[in-house]
């Protein structure tokens, strides 16, 4: 050793390298920010904006997973297989929902460079059949995060959360009853994780990822938030539309002679809605704005702590929206959005005012009418999932003050693209794109460096070209023009009766806009110049070939393509009590199923508690003893439907039987102590409950019930012994071999 020499280790970390925090906020729109021209409360981003620079030119995919693929790889997100949700991977390059070894995220970057990394919030990076129990290469913590705290799936309840630490599905600190939000949550372990990085090691530099739940649906805050906001939006989305454009003038977000799309006939004129329905929508406006400043308040709470940690200055901060206002409420908002996610079907409006007092409460699961998402998108056409400017023009914030500090409060209006946004921190935290991580040689980055922007006002364009593609909108951008498909997004019932547009490939038509001139795309030159649209068109497809963008998909086609490796299919459970099944690996009902509940005991007559449970009242079913009954529900669309007979005492076995018919489908259950009932539900049987990753549980219920008979978490009788699913026709119930298993349980 005395003789041995040795190279100097390198540093393991740059004492000097700034922090970096990337807020990601989930389909806020152009104009929703405060410092974006709106009336809405949004004074923390609007802190950050004094401090920082605002892009009013920011593009990013339309969608959710896409845009967050884009943030993370520096990569177009069908080149890094996200061109569409991971909840629909299918087996083409472009949607595998998984991102190649050779396309590491900006956080392996930094973790390389010996940053401390942390991800916090909404991920939906995660192909749905890994959500379960892994493989864990596309959790956060399988890219380049050392911790993770949040959920995987594009949306949760805000009371009532699926969540994940690290590698482990989690429960909430809190109940819904003791105030739990999600917003607070994250916000509480941002700042648990700040002051442990500032506790431990004060001069490592931290990358934190903080990714609200909010504003995307389900729209839900405490009471006290959304109430500060009543009787705002009283004038409706076309005066608070117009309103919000003048301010965007007086305030330099758009250009003083720039004009103001045309609301299209099929968004209804404010004027032109009876005062019960105006009464529905401005409360559901209330429910996001007070969702909204709450999400804005707990941003608040994270950059208190920075700052408080003496690390203001040093911090370069990133605000971003990954696409425009969502319409996935259709036309009339909803209170309960299952009723459109899921089921697709038309709206009721009587039983949306019935709802009128759940609405952002833990009853409700809502989302506003598109009429707000096309005024929260001003001045531009449409929203989420299309590639007009309502779909892929977002907020963008920059602050640095310790190197930025000059350009405090400026605008810039320079075009660019999520898929920009890491290289450009990379270069701002003093590092180059890395050839070889991991050991693994590396695609190259999409993203073009605007830290010259961020400089100077007057720095030259960086970005001249973007192609666009999601579920089946198309646009591409080239040095001032933009031309776009007028194809319409098949997935509800309300756009494909309503959007006007094509709903062929073969006929779409493109739309040429000099978007230079034409700030929300007013004006189409198509006619006007056809070699231009024509070259645009060209360029097109040739982009989509260099990006693995084909083929494209533009509602649920691709669901026969599929490809879920990991999910087993099976038709035969047996769970014990405390079981908690992911939704992913729950059986598959619709086709008709058989549960059996087996008890150590004779049931007794005041038996109480939860067998089985999946999902909640916005959607889910229960099978529980309350009140002296026996009872299977089912929560639905608004409606509850069961099959409930007395308690059967003395029973050791009781067995379900669902058969399905077109439409609707028969109870049957039955006793090995000769008990017996039946129901006919007149409604098909849903063929999944939420979007957002729940679980089936066995002897016990989560926070919220599926009705109202029990009170979570109901715990089963101790003598609960096993709970057996089969699914598909079953044979007639055998007892005596059921009783004979219980017995050998025992
Ligand atoms: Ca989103």
């Amino acid at each position: 050793m005395q003789d041995a020499v040795s190279d100097r280790a390198p540093r393991p970390y740059r004492k000097n390298a700034p922090n970096i925090v990337v807020i990601v906020l989930d389909d806020l729109g152009f104009a929703q920010a405060g410092c974006f021209g709106s009336d809405l409360e949004t004074p923390n981003l609007d802190r950050i904006a004094e401090r920082g620079i605002r892009f009013t030119n920011f593009h990013t995919t339309a969608i959710c997973s896409p845009t967050r693929a884009c943030l993370l790889t520096g990569r177009n997100h069908h080149r890094v297989g996200m061109g569409m949700l991971p909840d629909l991977p299918v087996n083409f390059p472009g949607y595998t929902g998984a991102f190649p070894d050779n396309a590491a995220t900006i956080a392996e970057i930094l973790k390389a460079d010996g940053y401390a990394t942390s991800a916090i919030g909404k991920w939906h990076l995660t192909a749905r059949d890994q959500r379960a129990t892994g493989p864990y290469d596309m959790w956060p913590t399988g890219v380049g995060f050392e911790h993770y705290y949040g959920f995987l799936n594009g949306e949760t309840n805000q009371w009532t959360p699926n969540l994940i630490r690290d590698q482990q599905h989690t429960e909430p600190p809190a109940t819904p009853d003791d105030g739990y939000h999600l917003d607070a949550d994250l916000a509480d372990e941002a700042i648990h994780r700040l002051r442990q990085w500032k506790l431990h090691q004060p001069d490592r530099p931290f990358f934190l990822w903080y990714a609200t739940a909010a504003p995307h649906a389900p729209h839900q805050a405490p009471a006290e938030w959304i109430d500060r906001f009543a009787g705002r939006f009283d004038e409706g989305w076309d005066e608070w539309r117009e309103r919000t454009f003048a301010r965007q003038k007086v305030m330099g977000i758009v250009p003083a002679d720039a004009e103001l799309s045309a609301r299209p006939d099929w968004v209804e004129a404010w004027n032109d809605i009876d005062s019960d329905r105006q009464r529905l929508y401005a409360r559901m406006m209330e429910v996001y704005a007070g969702f909204l400043a709450h999400a804005d308040h707990h941003i608040g709470r994270v950059l208190d702590e920075i700052e408080a940690n003496g690390q203001g200055d040093d911090t370069i901060v990133a605000v971003i929206s990954d696409n425009g206002c969502s319409a996935e409420g259709g036309p009339n908002g909803t209170w309960n959005q299952l009723r459109h996610y899921v089921s697709d079907i038309p709206d009721d409006i009587e039983l949306e005012l019935e709802h009128y007092d759940d609405l952002g409460g833990h009853r409700s699961s809502g989302h506003y009418p598109w009429g707000w998402a096309f005024a929260g998108n001003t001045p531009f056409r449409r929203w989420k999932r299309y590639t007009f400017e309502g779909g892929v023009r977002d907020p963008l914030i920059v602050s640095w003050p310790a190197e930025l500090g000059d350009a405090a409060g400026s605008i810039r209006d320079h075009y660019v693209h999520a898929v920009d946004v890491p290289i450009t921190l990379l270069e701002l935290a003093g590092l180059d794109v890395p050839d070889d991580v991991g050991g693994i040689k590396q695609i190259s980055f999409d993203g073009i460096s605007f830290s010259s922007v961020l400089r100077e006002n007057d720095a030259a364009p960086t970005r001249r070209e973007q192609y666009y593609e999601c579920w089946g909108s198309r646009a591409i951008y080239a040095d001032g023009w933009k031309a776009v498909t007028n194809h319409v997004n098949q997935l509800t019932h309300a756009e494909r009766s309503l959007v006007e547009g094509s709903a062929d490939f073969n006929d779409d038509q493109w739309l040429l806009f000099h978007a230079d001139t034409d700030f929300a795309e007013v004006h189409d030159l198509a006619e006007a110049h056809p070699e231009r649209l024509d070259h645009l068109v060209q360029r097109w497809h040739a982009l989509a070939m260099a990006n693995q963008v084909l083929p494209i998909d533009d509602g649920n086609h691709r669901i026969s393509h599929m490809h879920t490796p990991w999910l087993q299919f099976r038709n035969h459970y047996e769970l014990a009590p405390g079981d908690k099944l992911h939704e992913v690996q729950a059986p598959v009902w619709f086709g008709g199923f058989r549960m059996v509940a087996t008890f150590a005991a004779p049931l007794k007559s005041a038996a109480s508690g939860v067998i089985a449970e999946q999902g909640d009242w916005n959607a889910g079913w229960a099978w529980f003893l309350a009140n002296g009954h026996l009872t299977w529900v089912l929560a639905l669309n608004g409606s509850t439907y069961r099959l409930s007979t007395p308690i059967p005492v003395g029973a050791r076995a009781v067995v379900l039987d669902m058969t399905a018919r077109d439409q609707a489908f028969d109870l049957a259950l039955q006793t090995d102590t000769g008990q017996t009932g039946e129901a006919e539900v007149a409604v098909g049987f849903p063929r999944v409950f939420s979007p957002d990753g729940s679980f089936l549980t066995v002897g016990f219920g989560r926070p919220f019930p599926v009705c109202e008979d029990y009170v979570p978490p109901a715990p089963a009788p101790a003598t609960l012994q096993r709970l057996t699913i089969d699914t598909g026709p079953q044979p007639e119930v055998n007892f005596e071999t059921v009783l004979n298993d219980v017995m050998r349980h025992q």
